[in-house]
């Protein structure tokens, strides 16, 4: 069958349309917002037309299918990704110059949808990217947060938050189903009943039950056959209104359990790699679980019932981190207490289908949830977690290690002590037939630090993927220029076969493509200057070196070890101003999480700084210093294309993966990195020479620690750190108020440095200036950029996601 492709013609007649009927509008150029919202609901259509034909084909073929579990979505903006991926990007180009306007001044009207933190939310999204542009049958489950990741702004150097709005006005991307909304019970008592024959059964009176609501926003993926599903779920209470207490005449009361309901999922936790343990927090998990697991029994629901072979066969969940954990025993409740099905078969089920991703090796991260508000939440769920755990101890630990009661308590689910914990990673990697890392090394960890006992019990449960990147979003579509060229000299559909761009590799010598490419860089660094400015005020050179690091803000991520070294260079040229040096601005982009007080005296101490150097005269605009409000994934889209220099220097085995790293890299970006995280990977397929690796290694860390780290033996030993260390207690850079930058200082010696900073920072400053050196040899610098462009094929999402298919989840496509 033919496909009625959008002309610019149809797609300008369809704007028209939603301008005037759907949004009552007359024409107004200045109103972008309309237009905006018009183009998205034009475009709407042939997604929504795609996803009716995409689930037809779905049912028809029965394949079996991948169900996506994460508390985390980082989509960022719709509007252009959907018009490169449909393919009429172009045509939607010509179709706004119909009416005077600029597509790329549109797109810039979206709200992001930032519902995550960081790596493992953004991942989600290039997942989802991938699975539909590879065919394959996935849904992605999640909260459908009513204010997703804080909004960060500064005063006066420190970090302000405020509510995210990204739906004030509704998202025209996103589809409500309330036919199939689910209801989910919590709290109350389990009553045990004697059975006739002499068993006991177990039911459980819940005492509160809220309602989830589906939105659904369409995925589609790049120039394939597939629109899959995101599907969110919204908590509200089961009745608009309580009538009882309404009529008795309590309207507050009534409304307060509105606003219970609605309260589940109200907000985001913003806590990227922190473990709060709250309650409101627990039942986010199980409340977003529980309705996706209904949601997908209800898709296997035939005339007879659930067919639950078939169920097991064409069923795969993953697990994105312990966050979703609870849902294992919700599906064992669920085929036990709803369908009657006996304890063996369903954990057999269960073992079958679910899988589980880790995400970080750091022991504050790892959720532990007290038994006591288990007990509260979910009485019957703890009896069940209870009896898998003894099956696991009595059966498969102590046919390995018998009588080991040592080996049974580190094992075991159930932590003992003064307040009893679940640990959940343990639940999963009991359960999960495959437990995956995201890049070699952290796998390797995952293996002989996190889980060895484990990997023992089941040498072929612990695995590697490494993690990816869809190129679409993170070159196509965010540098244009750059994949115009290469799509000059690469006759393949690069964005879908990433591996293509080796055959730039002929060039990285060739004189006249080094000069294309770095007039490419220095034309988004224009822009980029432009943003600068006008975000912060700051004018920078785009002649300089573009040192970027955009993440998170925490400790192992080392901002404070960048700051450090910016220090270093400020203090080397206020003692000699002529030093040899190229230009350098020194870019950062990173959110704090709001309880997290050393990362926002880092964000202050930087702003601080930034303050003073960037109006200091004597050092001749050769160090800027600037720290870009409110990072998201629309800011990294504007950042990552005019990077000359990627900051990738966590402590060394602290870093599970690191995906800003290969975003950087694919646009020309050269890595100053440990070797850490997928650094090494990328370090392997550049090679020595086109990346500057600096820093202990994960064993030295550790004989570090073991030798006993003193961190005052740098601070003493190391003067150009006993100047900088010390410049902070001073008024240097906080006129008036020493101190107030001096926290850093204190953390780095009286709190023990735990991220070794201090020994890592002499090979830091090193590498920098070997970095100097390289970009002061213009085509050395060139050939660099191109081939860290060219050997980025491995970090394709695409091939993240066949590894996952081909290793745990053995989908077949679906396509035409
Ligand atoms: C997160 O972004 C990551 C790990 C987490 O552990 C939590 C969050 Cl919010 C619970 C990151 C890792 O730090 C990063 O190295 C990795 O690349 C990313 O997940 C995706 O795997």
């Amino acid at each position: 069958m033919a496909k009625p492709k959008l002309t610019p013609a149809e797609l300008t007649k369809r704007i028209e349309h939603h301008l005037q009927f759907t949004l009552g509008e007359v024409a107004d150029k200045e109103n972008k917002q309309a237009y905006w919202r018009a183009t998205c609901l034009a475009i709407n259509e042939a997604v929504i037309s795609k996803l009716q034909t995409t689930r037809a084909r779905q049912q028809e073929k029965q394949v079996k299918s991948v169900n996506y579990l994460s508390l985390e979505y980082l989509m960022g903006r719709m509007l252009s990704n959907n018009l490169h991926n449909l393919g009429v990007f172009e045509a939607a180009e010509k179709a706004l110059k119909n009416f005077d306007m600029e597509l790329s001044d549109l797109c810039e009207q979206g709200a992001d949808l930032a519902l995550g933190n960081g790596g493992l939310g953004r991942l989600a999204a290039c997942f989802l990217d991938s699975l539909a542009t590879l065919d394959y049958a996935a849904t992605g489950y999640g909260v459908h947060y009513q204010h997703g990741l804080f909004k960060q702004s500064f005063d006066q150097g420190r970090q302000i938050e405020e509510p995210d709005l990204w739906r004030e006005f509704g998202s025209p991307w996103e589809v409500c189903r309330p036919e199939a909304a689910q209801l989910i019970p919590l709290y109350g008592h389990v009553e045990h009943q004697t059975q006739a024959d002499g068993s006991v059964k177990s039911i459980w009176h819940p005492s509160v039950t809220f309602k989830g609501v589906p939105w659904d926003v369409p995925i589609v993926g790049y120039n394939s056959d597939t629109v899959n599903v995101l599907r969110l779920w919204e908590s509200r209470a089961v009745d608009a209104f309580n009538w009882d207490l309404f009529n008795n005449g309590d309207y507050l009361q009534a409304h307060k359990t509105n606003v219970q309901a609605e309260t589940v999922s109200k907000v985001l936790y913003p806590n990227d790699e922190h473990d709060a343990g709250k309650e409101l927090r627990f039942i986010q998990q199980y409340f977003f679980c529980a309705c996706s697991i209904k949601d997908i029994i209800a898709r296997h629901q035939g005339l007879n019932g659930v067919d639950w072979a078939a169920f097991a066969n064409d069923t795969a969940i993953q697990l994105n981190d312990t966050h979703p954990t609870i849902a294992i025993v919700e599906l064992q409740r669920t085929l036990i207490d709803d369908y009657g099905m006996n304890w063996n078969d369903a954990w057999a089920l269960c073992r079958k289908v679910f899988a589980y991703t880790n995400h970080t090796l750091l022991p504050e991260a790892l959720e532990k949830w007290s038994v006591k508000l288990f007990e509260r939440v979910l009485p019957r769920h703890l009896e069940i977690l209870y009896h898998i755990n003894e099956e696991f101890l009595n059966n498969e630990v102590n046919a390995k290690w018998p009588h080991d009661f040592q080996m049974r308590a580190k094992l075991s689910i159930i932590e003992e002590g003064a307040e009893r914990m679940v640990r959940m990673a343990h639940l999963c990697v009991v359960t999960a037939h495959k437990v995956n890392g995201v890049a070699e090394i952290h796998s390797k960890l995952v293996k002989s630090d996190l889980f060895p006992e484990f990997d023992a019990l089941w040498p072929e449960k612990l695995t590697n993927v490494t993690n990816g990147i869809t190129p679409r979003r993170w070159l196509k579509a965010c540098n244009p220029e750059l994949s115009k060229l290469i799509s000059k000299h690469v006759k393949k559909d690069w964005a879908k076969d990433l591996d293509s761009l080796k055959s730039l590799e002929k060039l990285a010598d060739d004189a006249k493509f080094q000069k294309e490419f770095m007039a490419i860089k220095r034309n988004n660094k224009v822009k980029l200057a432009e943003e600068i400015e006008s975000l912060t005020g700051v004018k920078v050179s785009p002649d300089a070196i573009f040192d970027i690091q955009i993440k998170r803000l925490h400790e192992y991520k080392r901002q404070h070890l960048n700051f450090l070294h910016i220090l270093a260079l400020y203090h080397r040229l206020l003692e000699n101003p002529d030093m040899e040096m190229h230009p350098r601005v020194f870019i950062f982009g990173a959110k704090a999480a709001p309880g997290y007080h050393l990362a926002k005296e880092i964000i202050f101490a930087i702003n601080k700084v930034a303050d003073k150097v960037n109006n200091d005269v004597r050092i001749k605009d050769k160090l800027k210093v600037v720290f870009l409000p409110n990072y998201r994934v629309s800011l990294a889209e504007k950042i990552i294309p005019a990077a000359d220099v990627s900051e990738q220097i966590s402590t060394a085995g602290k870093e599970a993966s690191g995906t800003g790293n290969m975003k950087l890299a694919l646009n020309g970006a050269v890595t100053i990195g440990t070797l850490d995280g997928a650094n090494i990977e990328i370090a392997e397929e550049v090679g020595d020479d086109n990346i500057f690796i600096f820093g202990n290694t994960v064993d030295q860390v550790k004989a570090i620690k073991a030798s006993g780290y003193n961190p005052y033996d740098f601070y003493e030993t190391n003067k150009e750190l006993t100047k900088i260390l010390d410049w902070l207690d001073s008024d240097f850079f906080t006129p008036g108020q020493p101190y107030e930058l001096s926290a850093i200082k204190h953390s780095l010696l009286d709190g023990g440095d735990p991220y070794l900073v201090l020994a890592d920072f002499q090979s830091y400053s090193d590498a920098h200036h070997a970095l100097d050196v390289a970009y002061r040899e213009p085509a050395r610098w060139a050939k660099m950029a191109i081939l860290n462009t060219a050997l980025m094929g491995k970090f394709n999402s695409d091939r993240s996601i066949q590894d996952y298919v081909n290793n745990i989840w053995q989908l077949t496509p679906c396509a035409e």
